[in-house]
């Protein structure tokens, strides 16, 4: 394949372009005739195809030079592709077996040939669909766990560690949407933005003229921009996640860079809850309450197996930077690093509430929404469940300092959701 200048892979010149590659012919067989090719892309930004014979299959993602989403008209640079297949191969190394394995990077044409997983499916399809999946909250607790602890000062060295902020601090396009899209565009008219109307149209109001609100909104997008602590994955949504009933995946690293610890558990946290609160629109084959108390209890577990497994890396794997054993450890004071653990921790409950907070926002406000409402056909329906999660996301965005637990949280999501709470 002519290496130089980059063109968009289809489903039919993707056999001949890639078939010298022996990373697939190995596992597709050397007749790339034979390739059966399908387009299956349905996120915001990129291709993916899916390439299969009866010997085996590949996923092939390639980047477009623009947002899919919205078109030519808003350029996006390919090198978010660079971005993901560094993120993955890190990911791999940090929390092994929880992202798939990568065969083939190519820059220039700005793809990545890796792992079909298959009978997986999108975690937000598994969900709507009223799938209580058992192992989600141990897999994703530890995944968050382990990659934001390795990718941290808690473990690296200062010279990998400052190498690696350099490399991600270039994914500056994919930061600037996420700093635009998520922290500032629902708290104003933005051109792109779209909420459920006119059933939104007083609350969305009421939203955007609350001073508190917006405060906390910049508040933490300001720790967005400035507090670089470990490589995050920055879009840890339940679009990102493959799942069986035994295996979860995590996919799409493409935003990833040096951010806050508590943005990917407050992200992935607001996805839970929004699909805790979508649940009343998908009630048409039968009550969702068993399903709504399966996610608060994936909340609690998923966070709990985070606590417990960062604590864990915490004592045996504290070898970077910060917090150094000859200050604790070795004077005979491991209380002493106790104490800095609880107080990091508390520190990160706090922070993700607010991340949480503005992510549904957006998800409700701005311009990318969730299929966990977008599926709901009854736009007055629809528009009651979003009104129940902007309420919520509002109050532990501005109130998180005083949210002491996840089922405090929680006690609030089902009292709005019983609509004790207006
Ligand atoms: C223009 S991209 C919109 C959203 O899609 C991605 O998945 C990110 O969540 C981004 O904010
Ligand atoms: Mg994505």
């Amino acid at each position: 394949m002519d290496a130089k200048s980059f063109e968009a892979l289809t489903v039919e010149s993707l056999p001949a372009r890639l078939g010298g590659l022996e990373e697939l012919r190995s596992r597709l067989g050397a007749e790339p005739s034979a390739w059966r090719v399908r387009e299956v892309g349905d996120g915001n930004l990129n291709l993916v195809f899916i390439v299969e014979t009866d010997k085996g299959g590949v996923i092939v993602k390639q980047a477009l030079p623009y947002v899919r989403l919205v078109g030519e008209s808003w350029p996006l640079p390919l090198k978010r592709s660079f971005f993901e297949y560094h993120a993955l191969t890190r990911q791999q190394a940090r929390a092994p077996r929880q992202v798939p394995e990568v065969y083939h990077f190519d820059e220039a044409q700005a793809l990545v040939v890796m792992e079909y997983l298959t009978p997986h499916v999108i975690l937000r399809r598994a969900l709507i669909e009223g799938r209580q999946l058992p192992s989600i909250a141990d897999d994703l607790g530890l995944f968050m766990a382990r990659t934001l602890f390795r990718g941290s000062d808690l473990s690296m060295s200062t010279r990998q560690r400052k190498a690696d902020l350099a490399l991600f601090a270039d994914n500056v396009e994919l930061c600037d949407i996420t700093e635009n899209l998520v922290f500032s565009d629902p708290y104003f008219e933005a051109e792109l933005n779209a909420h459920t109307k006119p059933q939104l149209d007083p609350l969305v109001a009421e939203l955007r003229a609350d001073r508190d609100l917006k405060v906390t909104a910049q508040r933490m997008k300001h720790l967005f921009t400035a507090k670089a602590e470990t490589l995050v994955h920055g879009d840890l949504h339940t679009g990102s996640i493959m799942v069986t009933d035994s295996d979860t995946r995590v996919i799409d690293p493409e935003f990833a860079f040096y951010g806050p610890i508590a943005f990917d558990v407050g992200m992935l946290f607001a996805n839970f809850w929004m699909s805790y609160f979508s649940q009343e629109g998908h009630e048409e084959g039968g009550s969702r309450e068993p399903m709504r108390a399966y996610l608060l209890d994936v909340l609690e577990r998923c966070w709990s197996v985070f606590r417990t497994e960062f604590s864990r890396l915490w004592r045996e794997e504290r070898n970077g930077i910060l917090y150094q054993r000859t200050l604790f450890e070795d004077q005979g004071d491991a209380l002493g690093a106790e104490q800095a653990l609880d107080e990091l921790l508390h520190e990160i409950w706090v922070d993700l509430l607010g991340f949480a907070g503005i992510e549904i926002h957006r998800r409700i406000l701005g311009l990318a929404h969730n299929a966990d409402f977008e599926t709901i056909s009854d736009q007055d329906l629809k528009a009651r469940c979003e009104a129940k999660a902007l309420k919520f996301g509002r109050h532990i965005a501005v109130n998180r300092d005083r949210i002491h637990s996840m089922s405090e949280a929680n006690a609030l999501a089902a009292r709005l959701c019983k609509g004790a709470v207006t």
